[in-house]
């Protein structure tokens, strides 16, 4: 496992060539998920180890990834909250009582992950022990903006207006909200580790809705303080989307790798948040799901170029595979990263 060039790229120390996963790899574009979840429903599958086994486990061989990710959801924390929480065929996540008074951010139980989220943990025990022994395996969680964001609106948003309406009209329980779920959230990623996760993402998916002073205010105190509990000597890999605009502030709420997407050139990004942190990304998903051959090509060359060969780079998409991505393009532009940035 110490060999693995996912860990040692996390780390910034040289690989032979750039590791490379892809975030949401074991969704809806490959067939043998979609088998399952036609007789399964998504919570249920996420509850049954041996699903989230065999799902976790099939994806990283399908496509030779140098890493894999637990067979989870960021929204699951949600129903340790008691909010209720379903996923409807094709809309995505729904939340049953989602908050709309100061008084359900006061009500919020204290979360025991050992307990309410154990399925997630005896899953990642189970998968550790399936996968081959040096690939390695990667636990996450939302980040405290995102998570709240999914409380607040109750399911998928696109503009945030409920999520900032609250949070600029009254701080003190937006802070409180923050604190809850940064405890939470703690605590879960510190029993990930236990269970055997080898490294750690932390998903701020929508963060980039924010301006970068709102970010300095109302995100990165929590943020920061979500990752200095997070002490099993596992690297933590600090994911946003959008997040172009303010990527030092990402980095200085912290991590070990700071996640980029494909709004920004990774030359730029990895320049805005200094050589001393290992970077991720940044292929634009659409490119992977509808892109020919050669020009994913072209795009893999282009981003390798632009990490200059530096010790540190992990290639990903900018944000999740796409559903309609061909399953044949994932596996090549898996091939296409180990190909090209090896050094012959
Ligand atoms: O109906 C179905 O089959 C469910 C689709 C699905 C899947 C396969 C959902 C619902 N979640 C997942 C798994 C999942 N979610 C994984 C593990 C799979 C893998 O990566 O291999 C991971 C890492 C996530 C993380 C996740 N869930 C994020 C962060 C990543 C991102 O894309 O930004 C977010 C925002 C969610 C919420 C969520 N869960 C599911 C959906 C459709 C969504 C997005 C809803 C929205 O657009 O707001």
């Amino acid at each position: 496992m110490k060999e693995s060039i996912f860990l040692k790229a996390c780390r910034r120390q040289k690989s032979p060539v750039t590791p490379v996963w892809l975030m949401r790899q074991a969704g809806r574009y490959m067939k043998d998920y979609r088998a399952i979840r036609e007789k399964t429903p998504f919570l249920e599958i996420c509850k049954n180890k041996d699903l989230v086994t065999e799902i976790t486990v099939t994806a990283q061989a399908k496509i030779k990834a140098d890493a894999a990710i637990i067979f989870a959801d960021i929204l699951l924390i949600l129903e340790s909250f008691g909010l209720g929480l379903d996923y409807l065929k094709g809309d995505g996540p729904a939340v049953a009582r989602p908050i709309r008074a100061g008084g359900d951010v006061q009500n919020l139980p204290e979360v025991n992950p050992a307990e309410s989220l154990g399925f997630v943990l005896d899953a990642i025990r189970q998968t550790r022990s399936a996968l081959p022994k040096n690939i390695p395996l990667i636990g996450f969680a939302g980040a405290p903006f995102t998570i709240a964001s999914y409380m607040i609106e109750g399911g998928a948003s696109k503009d945030f207006r409920e999520t900032k309406k609250r949070m600029l009209s009254d701080e003190p329980l937006w802070n409180l909200l923050m604190e809850k779920i940064v405890r939470a959230t703690v605590l879960y990623l510190n029993e990930q580790i236990r269970a055997g996760a080898d490294a750690l993402q932390l998903f701020d998916s929508w963060v980039g809705c924010l301006s970068p002073e709102e970010y300095r205010r109302f995100v990165l105190p929590h943020t920061k303080k979500l990752i200095e509990g997070v002490n099993g000597g596992a690297p933590l890999i600090h994911f946003g989307t959008g997040t172009g605009k303010f990527l030092d502030l990402l980095r200085d709420a912290g991590g070990d790798v700071i996640g980029v997407d494909h709004r920004i050139g990774l030359g730029e990004a990895w320049k805005k948040i200094g050589y001393d942190r290992a970077v991720q990304g940044n292929l634009d998903p659409n490119i992977l799901a509808t892109g020919s051959l050669e020009e994913i090509r072209r795009e893999v060359k282009r981003i390798l170029a632009e990490a200059e060969g530096r010790a540190g780079h992990i290639f990903n998409l900018g944000h999740g595979v796409l559903r309609q991505t061909p399953v044949e393009n994932a596996i090549a532009v898996v091939e296409m990263v180990h190909e090209f940035s090896g050094k012959s």
